[in-house]
């Protein structure tokens, strides 16, 4: 049996080995970082409907096989203050020219440092742009009747 497998027996060498696994790790640490940040502008979209404007940034992607994450300031257009909608907050991926799309998203409200949401904020999780191409993300302000306003930006990837 010892023949099948001939690194078994062989003594490893435990400084070089721990070097290599460090080596590793710092490599991959580094590549998912770089990956994970692209120079995505921030967006904002117009609500008329309902006065605001929400702000966009990217935290991490967008990028097409891994899932993207994007935080959300929902602000009254005079005051520029963060404010607390009554309305639920829809985000959806939209392959326009395929005729597909890409769901669900998560989203959820940031806590501040005393644990507690801070209206207006958001993070959008859970964005995955299955593959390249173009994309539109809409994002959608739905009211106790269903009623929608919605607006979107593009994404090319
Ligand atoms: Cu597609």
């Amino acid at each position: 049996m010892m023949k099948k497998y001939p690194y078994l027996s062989r003594k490893l060498n435990f400084p070089s080995a721990l070097l290599g696994v460090v080596v590793f790790l710092s490599c991959w640490l580094i590549g998912t970082q770089v990956l994970a940040q692209t120079n995505f502008p921030p967006q904002t979209l117009l609500y008329p409907q309902h006065d605001v404007q929400i702000f966009l940034q990217f935290e991490e992607g967008p990028l097409v096989g891994r899932k993207s994450v994007m935080q959300m300031q929902v602000k009254d257009r005079k005051t520029q203050q963060l404010i607390a909608l009554n309305e639920t907050i829809k985000v959806t991926l939209w392959m326009p020219d395929m005729g597909h799309g890409s769901a669900p998203t998560k989203i959820q409200q940031i806590n501040n440092d005393q644990g507690f949401p801070q209206p207006g904020l958001y993070r959008v999780s859970n964005m995955q742009f299955v593959m390249g191409g173009i994309w539109e993300v809409y994002v959608t302000l739905v009211n106790a009747e269903g009623q929608e306003e919605s607006q979107f930006f593009t994404v090319a990837l």
